[in-house]
């Protein structure tokens, strides 16, 4: 991680959110009209992956009362990350400056955005943080803290990253910053699709800042959290922590 250093920062640009769905009947509006009052000038992205609860239908509703609403439709349920990676490719395409990642369930409090977005002036990423002084979590069983933190310690330990919180999945980036990380080959799909864009944006040098948020446990609808999602995130960071180590000794630039 830079320091941000000397650096001029461009504007902003437009702000998207992109709010991953799948079965979040229950969650959609609310968060919709959390993130609509809490930041009138960002456009949403609902990126829906067909459903069975009928999200991507609420979703359309909701749209077709708002211009500044707007849904993906994808074929099938194919994880978290294919679905942010498509958000963003939606989002770059249509000339947002700011990519926002934002979880359907109320974790993630829109009313907190606005701190995010102020601290992107001055950063190519920042990341919403539960573990800098001043972030918490909120009603989270401990099982679940402990998960999350010894993710975080693990991954950061292996890959050598200052950032406190690197499995949170509350964040705006640049567009360049996207740009700029190679997304074409992020084949990471559950939790640790953030860990992979975080260590792929502080590899290239890129600034990140976090900021602490208050972070809510789900109060409605089920958890996507899974075993094979947990096996996939420490396979993967294992891995590239191994790859990063060996490119050292072997003196070679790590990928
Ligand atoms: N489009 C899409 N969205 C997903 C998929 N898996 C999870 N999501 C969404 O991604 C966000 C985070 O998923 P959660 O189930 O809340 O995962 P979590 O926050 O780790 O777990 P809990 O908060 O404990 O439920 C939510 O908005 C989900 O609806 C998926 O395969 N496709
Ligand atoms: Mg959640």
């Amino acid at each position: 991680m830079n320091d941000g250093g000397q650096r001029r920062y461009g504007p902003l640009g437009r702000a998207l959110v992109i709010i991953p769905t799948y079965n979040e009947a229950e969650n959609i509006k609310p968060i919709v009209t959390r993130v609509r009052t809490a930041v009138p000038d960002a456009d949403i992205l609902v990126a829906d992956d067909n459903s069975p609860d009928g999200t991507g239908k609420i979703a359309d509703e909701l749209a077709a009362a708002d211009s500044q609403v707007q849904v993906l439709h994808r074929q099938g349920k194919e994880g978290l990350g294919a679905a942010y990676l498509a958000g963003f490719r939606w989002g770059i395409e249509h000339g947002y400056g700011v990519l926002v990642e934002m979880d359907a369930d109320g974790s993630h409090q829109p009313e907190e955005l606005p701190r995010l977005l102020t601290a992107l002036k001055g950063a190519d990423l920042v990341l919403g943080s539960r573990w800098v002084p001043g972030g918490r979590v909120v009603n989270w069983p401990k099982s679940r803290e402990m998960i999350s933190r010894g993710g975080s310690t693990y991954s950061r330990l292996l890959l050598g990253l200052r950032t406190r919180d690197v499995t949170g999945g509350y964040r705006a980036f640049r567009a360049e910053t996207l740009q700029g990380i190679g997304l074409d080959e992020v084949a990471s799909q559950g939790y640790c699709f953030q860990v992979d864009l975080a260590r792929r944006t502080i590899d290239a040098g890129y600034h990140v800042v976090e900021v602490p948020i208050t972070f809510v446990d789900r109060e409605i609808g089920d958890s996507k959290m899974s075993r094979d999602i947990l096996v996939e995130a420490l396979w993967r960071v294992t891995a590239w922590g191994v790859t990063a180590r060996a490119n050292r000794v072997l003196g070679r630039k790590s990928s």
